[in-house]
């Protein structure tokens, strides 16, 4: 059986969780990650030498990074659908998915100072500038993207819309000012409609 390690409030596991549900997989899941340690284990870290999560194991096969896990397991499972066969159509998500990394780094300073650090440690600079960098590529960049399409890459739900889809949830649900982007709360609807995004993405941040 599928095994997945790391903490579900890691948005790298919940693209991982996603996908896997997604797809119907059944696995197994062992806590791993920050209160959980278990990644700086010598086993674990013959597993994944970064110490991070997620890692996952298929048949033998372990591999970390979160979206090459997202894109094994579609083109394993889903290929022509969650993974485009066609090539441009597959580089169309793959940019997506490279581009969550961007939204992610922009991001970072928000998550971390309103989430995880308490109120008397917070770098208001650096979570106002976080934020504005956040909201400006928001806007720029996927609102402008997303007119007239219902998912990142057109018409239909593919990977590509998986990991970025976890970096908006957390811009989503951090309690920071953001501009009003109809064609981005259009596109998040839609994919609050997918059980698997309820159930691992949208529960509440920590
Ligand atoms: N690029 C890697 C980054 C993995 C990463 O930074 N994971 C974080 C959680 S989101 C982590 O392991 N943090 C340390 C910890 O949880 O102990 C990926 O996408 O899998």
């Amino acid at each position: 059986m599928l095994k997945i390690w790391g903490r579900i409030n890691s948005v790298n596991v919940k693209k991982a969780l996603w996908v896997a549900d997604e797809l119907g997989l059944k696995y197994e899941r062992t806590d791993a990650g920050m209160q959980f340690g278990v990644t700086k284990t010598p086993e674990y870290m013959k597993m994944n030498p970064n110490s991070l999560v997620p890692t996952i194991e298929d048949d033998g096969f372990v591999l970390w990074e979160s979206h090459t896990i997202v894109r094994y397991l579609s083109a394993k499972h889903s290929m022509g659908k969650l993974y485009p066969a066609e090539l441009k159509a597959r580089a169309d998500a793959e940019r997506w998915m490279d581009w969550a990394f961007t939204f992610q780094a922009a991001m970072r300073n928000v998550f971390w100072g309103l989430i995880r650090t308490p109120a008397e440690k917070r770098d208001a600079k650096a979570i106002e500038e976080a934020r504005v960098k956040s909201n400006q590529l928001a806007t720029d960049v996927l609102e402008r993207s997303l007119a007239g399409r219902a998912y990142v890459t057109g018409r239909d739900f593919t990977m590509g819309d998986i990991p970025i889809g976890c970096e908006v949830q957390r811009w989503m649900r951090c309690p920071i000012e953001r501009p009003k982007l109809p064609n981005v709360e259009a596109w998040f609807e839609r994919l609050r409609e997918r059980p698997a995004f309820r159930k691992h993405v949208d529960i509440p941040l920590s």
